[in-house]
């Protein structure tokens, strides 16, 4: 017997796959019922989902892409550092990332541990993070969403007619980006009107980074019964400025909007 014989004696590919299969199937099992669905895992969606698990919540987020992190990898046209601004120094203590000022108020993360770290933070206080799942509809359920339709990106992307599978919730956070997805979807298969002034999903407007952050905050929270936006999906719906490569805001809107929900529900209890 060598050495490597020794290190992975009767591995069995047969037990490797049934530890992944019933593994995954136990967790999506356990994801049918939840305090709150996170759709996104950019910034505003990881640290929506760090403050809410951390609270106690039961929180999933649910990804199309295979990575996690959005925007946030590319910092700006591919050089990957991340700016933000004093105010979401403490998100970023709180995560556990490092960080440096660069000029008074104006700090840089790298790209990669912001995405590393959130992602960690979020799994470690006990969201669960699940990549590769589509969210395609919402439940509604007299006038409220009451939860999500999901299927895996891949049935997506192969425009196979696959039917998808649904999961129920106390909430939902739309922290989809630029597309704000979950509202869209909601907003043009039913005629509702939206809890922003004039009623309907406007669409972002061009950037202006100061004014950009500061709609961000003004327009996260609740904009119809059970759905919540965070992040840029926030102006997308309520007709924000975009800001560019700044993501100050966009942790600071998924502490908000965990803040909300956490006083929301506890109401509710
Ligand atoms: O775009 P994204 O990073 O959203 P964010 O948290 O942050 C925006 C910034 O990255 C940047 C900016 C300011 O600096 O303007 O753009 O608002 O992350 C959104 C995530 O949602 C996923 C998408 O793949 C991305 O990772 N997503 C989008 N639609 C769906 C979805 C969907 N239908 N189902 C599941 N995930």
């Amino acid at each position: 017997m060598n050495s490597l014989d020794k290190s992975f004696p009767n591995l069995d590919e047969r037990v490797i796959s049934r530890a992944i299969i019933t593994r995954y199937t136990q967790e999506l099992l356990s994801l049918l019922e939840i305090d709150v669905a996170v759709v996104g895992a950019g910034p505003s969606g990881l640290s929506a989902a760090f403050y809410l698990a951390r609270s106690g919540f039961k929180t999933a987020v649910f990804e199309r892409r295979l990575s996690v992190g959005g925007g946030m990898w590319g910092g700006a046209m591919m050089f990957n550092q991340i700016v933000f601004q004093e105010p979401a120094r403490e998100v970023f203590e709180e995560a556990g990332i490092r960080f440096e000022e660069f000029a008074s108020g104006y700090y840089t993360a790298h790209a990669v541990e912001a995405v590393a770290g959130f992602a960690y933070a979020a799994c470690r206080a006990g969201a669960r993070i699940m990549n590769c799942i589509t969210v395609e509809d919402v439940a509604l359920q007299n006038d409220r969403v009451t939860g999500l339709v999901l299927n895996w990106s891949a049935v997506e992307m192969a425009g196979l007619h696959v039917d998808p599978l649904a999961v129920r919730c106390r909430c939902v956070v739309d922290a989809t980006g630029h597309d704000a997805q979950v509202v869209r979807i909601l907003a043009e298969k039913n005629d509702v009107v939206l809890k922003i002034p004039g009623g309907r999903m406007r669409g972002e407007k061009s950037l202006w980074a100061e004014i950009g952050e500061k709609q961000i905050l003004e327009n996260t929270g609740e904009v119809y019964p059970g759905l919540y936006v965070a992040g840029m999906a926030a102006n997308a719906v309520a007709g924000g400025y975009r800001m560019g490569p700044i993501f100050g805001g966009m942790v600071l809107s998924g502490k908000k909007v965990a803040t909300l929900i956490i006083d929301n529900l506890c109401g509710r209890v």
